[in-house]
């Protein structure tokens, strides 16, 4: 067990600036027009450092250094630009630990999950898109004896990248390694609740990137990140977050003809047939952990199994053990690599969880276990944090279609598998589902119905990089992972040649 000192006490392997500005160029940018803001830790509700509030200026400044950067990386060799991906992963897992606390201090998630998880899971996107980025080839049809048409990847340019709160050093890496790889530029803005652990990676990597390839410009959305999302100047715009703003910002690049990538919202089922129950132990127990995933990462997931679809036959005795293994749940101290379940990432967020639980209430479901504050005292006083929840209920409720993003499900029974596919369908999003059943064929026909862009069985919530995520439905446009991701961040050139003597 290791309980780290919390950045800026005694003892702490972090040190956190007392104030971050814009990084721009390969240096420290002021903001243009003076503004900073607090930002908060979750673990107890108090300012540790501030960031500069940006502006429409800050981002043509980052924009101008992004352009001045890209021809020269866009022009770099493809097995130079993967060296200096590999590079950065070689940086990030030397400092592992020190991310992996950052991290956590700044958004509220328990520690063994960054040390386990979400910067492991970083440095191997790194990895791999270096990997793939060598891998690529262009090709070649043959359209006659004596003419060819040759297709090249080209990178695109410069690119905006707008991220959320929930996993800050994961979702950058997300949308910087294959936007990197691809050759591209890029204008980064993180989310104005957790900018602080993007800069302190930043400051363990910059010198490995030429200036002005990497550009993090701070601040709120409709300050900083439309002005991006807005720009002409951006050949395109990846974004993840609240499916209101997905809208927004397609609205936006759509003035410019830009693509998007949107990352959006979900409520994702997570079904459980009668076999699980009457199957080996071990798998039992595997289901069952699957069904606490609700509470991982405090339910700030987008893929948050947060609808349990539980079969009639086994119903109560599943349940029954699901909630026995949710009061198991450790809660805490972030840093301390026990905690289990820490901080919601903002207040705003703490907030709109516990307006969900008093909706459900309202609805009629029934709280079977958690629904609470949670008010820790000491070092956590004025933290956010709140109880894992099972609510009871039924899938037309309020808990049941709208995104919480906390450690909250809703559970509900079915009869046999088409109601559990409509059931599980019946919901405007459609980015993760989990199926736990030993029947294959079963399995095999539920993963293939279920409208969800990633539909694990038999487990959840595993990231690999090589494996596309992306939504169906209000949940998204596009992927990310995986190497398909390099061609969404490029173009394709196409040269039409013809070496014929022939007149035309
Ligand atoms: O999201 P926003 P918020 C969901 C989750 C959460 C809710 C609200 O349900 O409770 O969204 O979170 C930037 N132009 N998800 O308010 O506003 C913003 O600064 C350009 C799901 O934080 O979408 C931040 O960097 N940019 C999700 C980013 O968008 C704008 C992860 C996300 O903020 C902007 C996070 C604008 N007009 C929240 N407005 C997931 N899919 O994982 C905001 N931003």
């Amino acid at each position: 067990m290791t309980r780290y000192a919390a950045p800026g006490t005694e003892g702490a392997i972090v040190t956190y600036a007392s104030r971050y500005d814009h990084w721009i160029g390969g240096a420290y940018v002021p903001p243009v027009r003076g503004q900073y803001f607090e930002n908060p830790s979750p673990v107890n509700g108090r300012p540790f450092t501030e960031v500069a509030r940006g502006t429409a200026e800050d981002v043509e400044l980052a924009l101008d250094a992004a352009h001045s950067a890209a021809p020269a990386w866009g022009a770099t060799p493809a097995g130079d630009r993967a060296g200096v991906l590999n590079r950065i992963a070689d940086r990030m897992e030397a400092h592992l630990e020190e991310l992996a606390v950052a991290e956590s201090w700044e958004n509220g998630k328990p520690v063994r999950e960054t040390l386990a998880a979400d910067i492991p899971l970083a440095i191997d996107h790194f990895r791999y898109f270096a990997g793939v980025l060598r891998a690529q080839e262009g090709s070649l049809s043959e359209l006659d004896e004596d003419t060819v048409a040759y297709h090249f990847h080209e990178p695109l340019g410069v690119v905006g990248q707008i991220i959320p709160w929930n996993f800050p050093i994961l979702m950058a890496t997300w949308k910087l390694a294959p936007a990197l790889a691809a050759g591209n530029a890029v204008v980064l803005k993180p989310a104005e609740q957790t900018p602080a652990s993007i800069h302190f990676w930043m400051s363990l990597v910059a010198d490995l990137l030429p200036p002005g390839v990497v550009n993090i410009v701070n601040g709120f959305g409709e300050e900083a990140g439309k002005p991006l999302a807005s720009s002409p100047r951006v050949a395109k715009i990846a974004f993840t977050g609240e499916t209101t703003t997905g809208r927004l910002i397609m609205r936006y690049a759509s003035e410019n003809l830009n693509p998007v990538t949107l990352e959006l919202g979900g409520k994702s089922p997570n079904i459980f047939f009668d076999d699980v129950s009457t199957s080996d132990d071990d798998f039992l127990d595997k289901a069952l952990e699957g069904f606490t995933m609700f509470a991982l990462n405090q339910g700030e997931v987008c893929t948050c199994p947060s609808r349990a679809l539980i079969q009639r036959g086994h119903y109560g005795t599943f349940l029954e053990a699901g909630i026995a293994h949710t009061e198991k749940i450790v809660p805490g101290d972030p840093l301390d690599t026990e905690t289990m379940i820490g901080a919601q990432a903002s207040e705003t967020q703490l907030r709109k969880i516990l307006s969900y639980l008093e909706i459900g209430r309202q609805e009629g479901a029934k709280v079977l276990t958690g629904g609470e504050l949670v008010e820790h005292g000491g070092a956590l006083a004025g933290g956010y944090y709140v109880q894992p929840t099972v609510f009871e209920g039924d899938n037309r409720m309020r808990i049941f279609q709208e995104e919480i993003f906390g450690p909250v499900v809703a559970v509900a029974s079915f009869t046999d598998f088409d109601d559990a596919i409509t059931t599980a369908n019946d919901t405007l999003y459609g980015l993760g589902a989990g199926v736990w059943t030993r029947d294959a064929n079963t399995a095999y026909r539920a993963g293939r119905a279920i409208k969800a862009g990633r539909v694990w069985t038999n487990c959840y919530h595993a990231y690999p990089a090589h494996a596309a995520f992306g939504g169906y439905k209000e949940s998204g446009i596009g992927r990310e992972n995986h190497k398909m991701m390099l061609e969404h961040y490029q173009q394709t050139k196409n040269l039409l040649v013809s070496y014929s003597p022939k007149k035309l």
